[in-house]
């Protein structure tokens, strides 16, 4: 069995690789890298992963060492390495709805939505400017809030009718629309009532205590 070591920092999207580890029950080294403390810019960690981005998942198998990046990427990996774990679903149309939940989240929800509230300054350099992109931002969020909420409506999991990773990926922007300010328990009902699911789950406790971070 390879070993493995996972850089995450606290309450990043790198929380749904570390909650698939803990659902998985493999050995694993989590190791945290303080994005609020810049450790993700240390020459030691752009060494592990040059865009200075977590998560970054190092696979080592006998005196081989593979840096994978991108989330979605390190989820299919693990899915796929474990498959008896039903990380993500194993017939082609639900496992490419799972890929299109993931590509979804990780471009429009992730990159394009909630970087604009938190990092206005990755978008604009005139600070005066920042707080119209934050607003905009945030008005893009919540109709991707509004998206994630009709899609669950009538679910009981964000596939039908079993967990998957992309459920724990969910409650990465759960946290996250917390963050920012919304009322998320008032204005996505359906949405709050997967996550209060999804949270309930053992192994998503053990990574969100591991991580020392709230939800709401
Ligand atoms: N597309 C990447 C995005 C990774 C990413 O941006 N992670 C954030 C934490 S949620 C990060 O490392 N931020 C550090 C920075 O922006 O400097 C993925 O899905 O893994």
């Amino acid at each position: 069995m390879p070993q493995y070591r996972l850089y995450h920092s606290p309450g990043a999207c790198s929380l749904a690789a570390h909650i698939a580890f803990e659902e998985l029950g493999v050995a694993y080294a989590p190791i945290r890298v303080i994005i609020a403390e810049g450790q993700n810019q240390t020459t030691e960690y752009l060494a592990i992963n040059p865009r200075g981005r977590v998560p970054a998942l190092v696979i080592c198998e006998g005196n081989t060492e593979q840096v994978l990046t991108e989330l979605s990427a390190i989820l299919i990996y693990l899915a796929q390495t474990y498959p008896s774990a039903s990380l993500l679903p194993l017939d082609t149309l639900s496992f490419v709805r799972a890929v299109e939940w993931m590509s979804w989240l990780g471009s429009t929800m992730h990159a394009g939505g909630v970087r604009t509230v938190l990092r206005p300054d990755r978008f604009i350099s005139d600070s005066a400017a920042a707080e119209a992109v934050k607003t905009r931002g945030t008005e893009n969020v919540r109709i991707g809030f509004a998206d994630i909420e009709s899609r669950l409506h009538g679910h009981t999991w964000a596939l039908d009718d079993c967990y998957s990773i992309i459920d724990a990926y969910l409650l990465v922007f759960f946290r996250w629309g917390n963050r920012i300010g919304l009322p998320m328990r008032t204005d996505y009902p359906h949405y709050t009532r997967i996550m209060d699911a999804v949270r309930a789950r053992p192994a998503v406790q053990r990574a969100i205590a591991h991580e020392g971070i709230q939800i709401e």
